[in-house]
């Protein structure tokens, strides 16, 4: 079955002013479809096209095959970039602010930490909340790059920091950006659950 565009997981106007439609019409509607239709096309006739995405991006990476890891990466970034947003975004509770204050000291620092990592990147890029050998850790990763391609490491939380995503709302100001998204419309449910997925992946381990 050929990979599909998932719809967004909100309204398209949910996150203005931080994030406008217009934003979202075109890192949405045009360039995470980009990556789906180009994927589709390079995956056209193998028998990895029936494969769930992870594991083609995986079987991409270990066969060096560049153009088939980053648009089918850059497909799994995106999907679960939305998923990280919401508006209004909630503050972090229970076991996953127990886990930013025991790793970072508060939420502050965790988001002074990842404002740093976002606007440092150079060039195109994302930024990760992600846990590594079951500790948490603020890092980076260049174009397509992705922890799920990366041993021991679960995603928690991105931040996609290539031009395409401020562009229009934010013209140059990559910090500006940041901050507005970081502070507004994170949607701190989902990465609390990502939180206890990797936990249970670690016990059942
Ligand atoms: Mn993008």
């Amino acid at each position: 079955m050929a990979l599909e565009l998932p719809p967004l997981p909100f309204p398209i106007d949910a996150l203005a002013p931080h994030m406008s439609r217009e934003t979202l019409e075109f890192h949405h509607g045009k360039h995470h479809k980009a990556y789906v239709d180009k994927a589709n096309a390079l995956l056209e006739g193998k028998d990895l096209a029936s494969k769930p995405l992870e594991e083609i991006i995986r079987a991409a990476a270990k066969a060096g095959d560049k153009p088939l890891f980053n648009n089918t990466a850059q497909i799994w970034n995106h999907s679960f970039f939305w998923n990280c947003l919401a508006a209004p975004g909630k503050k972090p509770e229970g076991e996953l602010k127990k886990e930013i204050d025991k790793t970072f000291g508060s939420l502050e620092a965790l988001l002074k930490k990842l404002q740093d990592e976002a606007v440092g990147h150079f060039a195109s890029g994302w930024a990760w909340l992600v846990v590594k050998d079951g500790a948490l850790t603020v890092t980076s990763y260049h174009d397509a790059d992705t922890p799920i391609a990366h041993d021991g490491e679960r995603p928690l939380l991105t931040l996609d920091v290539w031009e395409h995503a401020y562009y229009i709302d934010y013209r140059n100001a990559r910090p500006k950006f940041a901050e507005a998204v970081l502070n507004n419309i994170i949607n701190w449910d989902f990465v609390a659950q990502q939180l206890k997925a990797a936990q249970s992946l670690k016990a059942a381990q």
